[in-house]
């Protein structure tokens, strides 16, 4: 209670504080008539308790949830998503290139699709009717309450006697990166009678044969389907095979000639819109890519005036008089928008799309099953950006498929094997399924059964019915598993496992374990946390983006990444400078990206320029990140072994970005091209502290190894580069850009004030390298972020001032890239400027916590909690040039921010300095070999520290922790299972540091108490 009191009288405090501070400053600084952003945000005291209220876990109900697509299957393994109501969507693990876009339409509201038939139902007999409800949005009431990793949906209806809860996960432990990456999603679906009689039942799981899904129309080969019962468990393993090729018996009939498009024009065929004009083309059209492929003069090609037109062109009715229907197709690859279609009674049952290529390639559909029927081709165009145009010629029908021959089946990208299995014993399904009728009758479960890959079927499996008395519950386990091998760098499961059946049985036979340790640290860092719940849910969130498109990991062992899923390639060094999740989560992953790319394939020896995408180009904020990054991953490494290795490396990389500044001032001058994809042309503290922080790292590591001249080197230009930097850029409230506009007029940002302007500070806290630029400059810089660059609502300014491309909408919060609140709006500014991006906000977020902003922190990522509401938009997919941006890994940031956290592993050295609640505040940790809980008690005379190991080990040699103002420890007291020892201590300022004369090693459920008495 007093703790409660303390605290709201702090706020009231500080909204004093904050409410004259600006009132001082509006006074005194004359804003642009145009900057409408306002400096006073008009947060209320009850707005500023509720974000800081520790809360419930969050749940949507029903429509709320529409949007969800939490990612399931594990890091790296592709992505599935659990929506809202526990279905499955998306599925995307076929290896098939997915390009998600550049931003201008991810942010959009949409229920996530789902091309492959599967679910879970539950069975009951009543009075010997067997009934099934699905686990869907028809079940009644439904509920998705998931906090990634885990998935959780809740069901329950007043006409239906039994209550689910369905947990949907794929093993997530911080620092076991292989068992987090296992292409598998694991379900505990828990029934529980809730009537007051005692009722039969059981669960129903089905699951179509999705192998080949995308190669199905242009290959000839079987799908088979096996019901198998391994090791006490039953599974449907879904496989393809190649076709048995045709009998003698099998004579083929002449070939049908559809269109050939060689007449003066259409014939009988129908044009709608622009797009086709009134005839044929003869070859290649105006400012068009060569054409090729198609046969004789004429072919369709709708590059008519270019991309912008639309149209359609549908073929009379004809009958299907062949097993095949063969063409030949170019252009656009957009579904649905340049594709040619076989329509039956005006439902689309084929399509096909070009591969973003002017060349025309063989195609054919198996129509077999669809042989007698009455039909029509239309080819659509209604595409007008880039391949927003579609090329078709020689439509035939035909006995046999004319194909360019794909390759091999067995080395399609989508072959491979997938499998359901349900580790409690099933009943006899056939019986279940028959009694129930209706589309479950249609399901198969046959033992074993192949068919066309033109043909789909759903198998199933059913639970023997058990007895559950009224309130009795019981829980049924499955696991859903992939191996898909055919990517191009291959995928590091595939190392571990040779079929889904083995990784099937590999998470059943460890289910106890990994299970446990995935709920373990869902444990950890949700529900004995003191954190409020949403934040700790926004800040996960983002996590998320390891088990999505954007993340591969190698065959090799090379952890990879896009910027967005399926967009901008390379593990590109500016945009993943922002990610700190992965780093402080899965550290041997990051390791990787520094070890085989940074200061590998992209690192050129002669010159230390790290090739931003692993390429040749350069990028100074890029450039500077790669040493901040390089010596973030030697801090959570468990030895020197990372730093001594890369060293070499890591210093020329430096020593590229000193030759950048050119006279040793610390300044970089010339051309800087950076994360807004522009350059900078002139010293600014984006570049700049990124550079100082760089040097600070460097001069670190440098003492570590030995070089103390380099690390002198390092301290005096990072010396100068900072005095230069409040000399020649402090403007009064924040940092500026010396930029001259007559020699650079676009891109710059000049007097604006910039959102990242202290990106190197920011990194500099989270690797415990203190002030780079005076304190005071820091703090006032940030505040001036806060007040000319967040607005509780971004509509007005983006009324006046439209972002290239929308990621906030009008009512909605946002912080924006960059501001001109006190200079002329410059129109052709740094790029992205009126955007909101969420890896920025974080960033800046982060850094405030740092700083003692952490109100304005906290309101920023409720900023992103309120746009990414799942009502609206999807919470796990925080989205910029493309969907699961890796910018949005920023967020860990802000978490190990307001737990104040420092880690150095090699030196065993951890501290907490909680921005938050510091009497009483609890939060996890992760170190380089184990992770657990923190937490900090104040009372008193006494400041006790605990800090409890759950998985792993930890090594400790020193710790760090912050004691109130005035407070003068008298005796520091350590204590673990083995006794208690007094010890060494220093302090400094509020800090006490403490040196163990032994090293401790904690193992799981080992804890280290210690006790800070003045
Ligand atoms: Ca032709
Ligand atoms: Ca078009
Ligand atoms: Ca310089």
């Amino acid at each position: 209670m007093r703790k409660y009191r303390t605290f709201i009288i702090a706020v009231a405090y500080l909204a004093c504080c904050i409410f004259i501070t600006i009132h001082a400053w509006a006074e005194k600084i004359k804003l642009r008539a145009g900057h409408v952003i306002p400096v006073d945000k008009k947060l209320s005291r009850s707005d500023i308790k509720g974000m800081f209220r520790r809360g419930e876990r969050l749940a949507w109900a029903g429509q709320d949830a529409n949007t969800v697509g939490m990612p399931v299957g594990g890091i790296a393994a592709g992505q599935l998503y659990l929506r809202g109501d526990g279905t499955l969507a998306l599925w995307q693990i076929f290896n098939k290139h997915i390009f998600s876009g550049y931003g201008a339409t991810n942010y959009r509201t949409y229920k996530p699709e789902s091309p492959v038939d599967s679910g879970f139902g539950v069975v009951v007999k009543q009075d010997d009717k067997i009934t099934v409800r699905k686990l869907d949005h028809k079940f009644g009431q439904v509920e998705f309450a998931g906090e990634y990793p885990i998935g959780l949906v809740r069901y329950g209806a007043r006409d239906f006697p039994i209550k689910v809860e369905m947990e949907a996960f794929s093993p997530f432990i911080p620092l076991n990166a292989r068992d987090s990456a296992l292409p598998a999603t694991l379900f505990h679906i828990t029934i529980e009678n809730t009537s007051s009689q005692s009722i039969q039942a059981g669960v129903l799981a089905w699951l179509e044969n999705p192998v080949c899904i995308d190669s199905a129309p242009s290959i000839h080969a079987l799908r088979r389907t096996r019901i198998v019962n391994e090791k006490g468990r039953a599974m449907i393993v879904h496989t393809a095979e190649k076709a048995p090729p045709p009998t003698a018996a099998e004579q083929l009939r002449p070939t049908v000639a559809l269109a050939d498009f060689e007449g003066p024009d259409y014939g009988d065929w129908k044009a709608t819109g622009e797009a086709f004009g009134k005839k044929p083309a003869g070859g290649t059209l105006a400012n068009q890519n060569p054409v090729s492929g198609f046969v004789g003069k004429g072919l369709v090609n709708t590059f008519l005036g270019g991309d912008g037109p639309h149209g359609t062109l549908t073929s009379p009715s004809f009958q299907i008089s062949r097993k095949f229907i063969n063409f030949l197709i170019g252009g656009g690859s957009q579904q649905r928008q340049t594709c040619i279609n076989l329509l039956i009674d005006d439902k689309v049952v084929r399509t096909a799309v070009g591969k973003d290529n002017e060349k025309l390639e063989s195609y054919f559909w198996d129509v077999g099953e669809l042989e007698g029927k009455s039909a029509q081709i239309q080819i659509v165009d209604s595409a007008s950006g880039g391949w927003g145009h579609i090329n078709i010629d020689q439509i035939e029908l035909a006995d046999a498929p004319q194909q360019t021959p794909p390759g091999e089946l067995e080395d399609l990208p989508d072959y491979g094997s997938m499998v359901l299995a349900c580790a409690n014993a099933p009943c006899q399904t056939r019986a279940v399924l028959d009694s129930i009728g209706g589309w479950a009758a249609q399901l198969n479960a046959e033992d074993d059964v192949t068919f066309p890959v033109s043909a789909s079927k759903t198998t199933a499996l059913a639970t023997q019915p058990l007895t559950l008395a009224p309130g009795q519950k019981q829980t049924y386990t499955y696991a859903l598993t992939w191996h898909f091998p055919n990517f191009k760098q291959g995928h590091e499961y595939a190392n571990r496992f040779n079929s889904a059946s083995e990784v099937a049985h590999y998470v059943l036979d460890n289910h106890e374990r990994l299970a446990g340790d995935t709920k373990k640290w869902h444990q950890t860092f949700y529900e004995d946390s003191t954190l409020p719940r949403w934040l700790l849910f926004r800040l996960h969130s983002t996590v998320a983006n390891l088990a999505t498109g954007t993340c591969q990991w190698w065959k090799s062992g090379r952890f990879w990444g896009w910027e967005g899923v399926g967009c901008c390639e390379g593990t590109c060094t500016h945009v993943w400078n922002y990610a700190h999740a992965v780093a402080r989560l899965f550290p041997e992953l990051e390791r990787s990206a520094r070890e085989m790319q940074d200061f590998g394939e992209g690192f050129h020896e002669d010159s230390g320029l790290v090739g931003f995408r692993s390429d040749n180009n350069y990028a100074a904020d890029g450039q500077c990140g790669t040493v901040l990054k390089a010596y973030r991953e030697h801090l959570m490494s468990a030895d020197g072994g990372f730093l001594k290795r890369n060293w070499p490396r890591i210093k020329k990389t430096l020593e590229f970005s000193i030759k950048q500044d050119g006279n040793d001032d610390g300044l970089i001058e010339n051309s800087q091209h950076n994360t807004f994809d522009i350059n900078f042309e002139g010293p600014n503290t984006f570049v700049g502290s990124l550079y100082l922080a760089a040097l600070r790292a460097g001069e670190e590591m440098a003492k570590e190894i030995g070089d103390d001249e380099f690390a002198k080197r390092c301290r005096s230009i990072f010396e100068s580069g900072g005095k230069l930097s409040v000399e020649r850029l402090w403007d009064g409230e924040y940092f500026i850009e010396a930029v001259d506009l007559a020699r650079h007029p676009k891109f710059q940002y000049e007097k604006g004030c910039l959102s990242d302007q202290l990106f190197g500070q920011g990194w500099a806290e989270q690797l415990g390298l203190g002030y780079i630029y005076p304190a005071e400059n820091v703090k006032q810089a940030l505040q001036s972020v806060w007040r000319y660059n967040w607005a509780p609502d971004i509509g007005p300014y983006n009324a006046d001032y439209k972002p290239e491309r929308w990621f906030a909408r009008e009512g909605e919060p946002g912080l924006f890239t960059c501001t001109w609140p006190k200079s002329p709006y410059l129109a052709d500014g740094v790029r992205y400027k009126d955007e909101v991006w969420t890896g920025i906000e974080y960033q800046v977020a982060g850094h405030m916590v740092w700083e003692g902003m952490v109100e304005e922190a906290v309101a920023i990522c409720d900023g992103v909690q309120k746009r990414y509401d799942p009502a609206k938009h999807n919470p796990f997919n925080e989205v910029e040039c493309g969907d699961h941006y890796a910018r949005a890994f920023a967020s860990w940031g802000v978490y190990t921010g307001l737990a104040g956290y420092e880690y150095h592993g090699p030196k065993g050295h951890l501290g907490f300095a909680p921005a938050v609640t510091p009497d009483d505040f609890r939060a996890a940790f992760t170190a380089a070999e184990g992770w657990g809980a923190f937490s900090q008690k104040r009372k008193g005379k006494t400041q006790l520290e605990q800090i409890e190991l759950r998985w792993g080990r930890l090594a400790l040699k020193s710790l760090a922790f912050e004691v109130p103002e005035n407070f003068k420890p008298a005796q520091v007291t350590l204590t673990t299972a083995g006794g208690s020892f007094k010890c060494d201590y220093t302090l400094k300022d509020r800090r006490v540091e403490i040196t163990l004369k032994n090293e401790i090693i904690l193992t799981p459920g080992q804890m280290l108490v210690v006790t800070i008495q003045r």
